[in-house]
């Protein structure tokens, strides 16, 4: 009878409690498409990874080889996919892409369909992989690979034709099957032109629209790499920033209108912003080589980009809502060039430096609003994890967030995130700081306009006991994940 007693009651507390707790299961906000693939967000959260452009060119000092480079002029005496992966990691860094074909049609991997290729070089008596080589180097230090597999090919005799299509398809399937996962395929938008063509030494033109069949690629990467990004001026997966100087516009949609951006595409400037009303999920993908050439020149040992440059390009792509793919030239070796890693290693040195202690941890954090005090909290603005956030109720779409110091604090730098999964909202916002019983704007020198996976904003020191950001435009209720703000010395 007792026994019935308490258990019942335990049944009566266990429903209750499950009531409550569902009570307090808040909706979160609805996303607003176009919205990010779970691969797109884990390619963005890697931020900067390495290019290498390695081939006949580092021989033979080009940067477009014709597609008529003797295999025999390749020939790497110190090569060491190792210490490509040591420096990359050291530079903060998290994958490697590689040139696996540039234009010239030379293969860096031993393909069955060609003969030009590796197997015909010095390097390693005619037995050596670079892929593979990679592939095993990235596996050991942590870095994820991936491949770039030039379109346009110089070297081939059928450029041009169908069958060359169909060779291209073989060495991409090569490419995907053979050397284990890959989290980025590159295919570039330079396309026909003048080449070696078997000796026809002549210029072929090709549809840049139509001649690939760019589905049939779409459909064989998600087949058979599931967790690739596939680059391209248009994506699908990330898009080309529209230049090579390695920054992306203040204002930075990650949304692009699909349909109209083709490798190749001639209004390519757009892509530096990405277009605000776009109906897919593309976001930009800032390249740039450390040098003036994506292949190594001895001449530009003296013009490797300095750290202050390095670091100003951090900020213009990470910072803006891209990925930074900094290029390194191999050099004839088959190292990376000891000025070059030793520039990019000091790179993330300084910016590991800069924004390392998040002064907005000990500060009290109010917003305007707040879809729900637990799950949406204030709080996950400042705890570090990607997955919290706090939210605006539905129909609030301008929302004021302040932090409030114990003391004065130094301030330079300020971070803002928001949680992408659910969508780019922010249009627009700006940032004052309170000093000497005031408000005061913040002036980073460029558009507080768009947010997205990352913001960066540096400006000139301010002291402030207060900090606070209006949220003045979006497109949705707010979904932001992290605040931070910082002193670089
Ligand atoms: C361009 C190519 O033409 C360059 O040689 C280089 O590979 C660069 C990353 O993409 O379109």
């Amino acid at each position: 009878m007792q026994m019935r007693l308490v258990n019942g009651l335990i049944l009566i507390v266990m429903t209750v409690g499950m009531a409550v707790r569902m009570e307090a299961q808040v909706v979160p906000p609805a996303a607003i498409a176009p919205e990010p693939s779970a691969q797109q967000v884990a390619w963005q959260q890697m931020e900067t990874y390495a290019f290498v452009h390695f081939g006949p060119n580092t021989f033979l000092d080009q940067e477009w080889g014709y597609g008529d480079a003797d295999p025999q002029a390749f020939n790497p005496t110190r090569l060491d996919c190792e210490q490509w992966a040591r420096t990359v990691k050291a530079a903060g860094m998290q994958g490697i892409i590689l040139t696996a074909k540039h234009h010239d049609g030379f293969c860096l991997w031993p393909s069955r369909y060609t003969d030009y290729n590796i197997s015909r070089t010095p390097y390693k008596g005619g037995r050596g992989d670079i892929v593979g080589e990679l592939a095993a180097a990235c596996r050991k230090h942590g870095l994820k690979m991936g491949l770039y597999l030039s379109p346009w090919d110089r070297h081939q005799v059928t450029y041009g034709t169908a069958w060359y299509v169909d060779y291209y398809y073989k060495q991409l399937k090569e490419l995907l099957t053979h050397y284990g996962p890959l989290f980025e395929i590159w295919l570039d938008g330079a396309n026909g032109g003048d080449g070696w063509y078997g000796g026809a030494r002549e210029k072929r033109t090709i549809d840049r629209r139509t001649y690939y069949n760019w589905p049939r690629a779409h459909e064989m990467v998600a087949r058979l790499q599931p967790n690739a990004v596939i680059f391209s001026d248009g994506g699908p997966g990330c898009r080309w920033v529209g230049n090579e100087d390695g920054y992306a516009d203040a204002t930075n949609w990650s949304l692009l209108r699909i349909g109209e951006v083709y490798p190749g595409y001639e209004h390519y400037q757009e892509l530096t912003s990405g277009h605000a009303d776009g109906d897919t999920w593309v976001a930009a993908e800032c390249d740039v080589s450390i040098r003036p050439g994506w292949f190594y020149h001895e001449r530009e040992d003296t013009l490797v980009k300095s750290v202050d440059q390095l670091v100003d390009l951090y900020y213009h792509s990470v910072g803006h809502n891209g990925t930074m793919l900094l290029n390194f030239p191999v050099d004839r070796e088959g190292l990376i060039h000891p000025i070059d890693s030793t520039r990019a290693v000091a790179m993330h040195q300084r910016i590991q430096a800069e924004l390392s202690h998040n002064l907005l941890t000990s500060a009290s954090i109010k917003a305007s609003n707040i879809r729900d005090k637990q799950q949406f909290a204030v709080q996950h603005l400042t705890d570090g994890v990607p997955d919290t956030y706090w939210a605006t109720a539905d129909g609030v779409t301008q929302a004021t967030v302040e932090f409030r110091f114990k003391s004065a604090q130094r301030i330079n730098r300020l971070m803002l995130q928001e949680y992408i999964p659910l969508g780019q909202r922010v249009r627009a916002f700006s940032v004052e700081y309170y000093d000497k019983g005031r408000w005061h704007p913040i002036d980073p020198g460029e558009a507080t306009t768009t947010i997205g996976y990352k913001r960066l904003l540096r400006f000139g020191t301010i002291t402030a006991s207060r900090l606070r950001i209006r949220f003045t435009n979006s497109r949705g209720p707010l979904c932001m994940s992290e605040i931070g703000a910082y002193l670089a010395k």
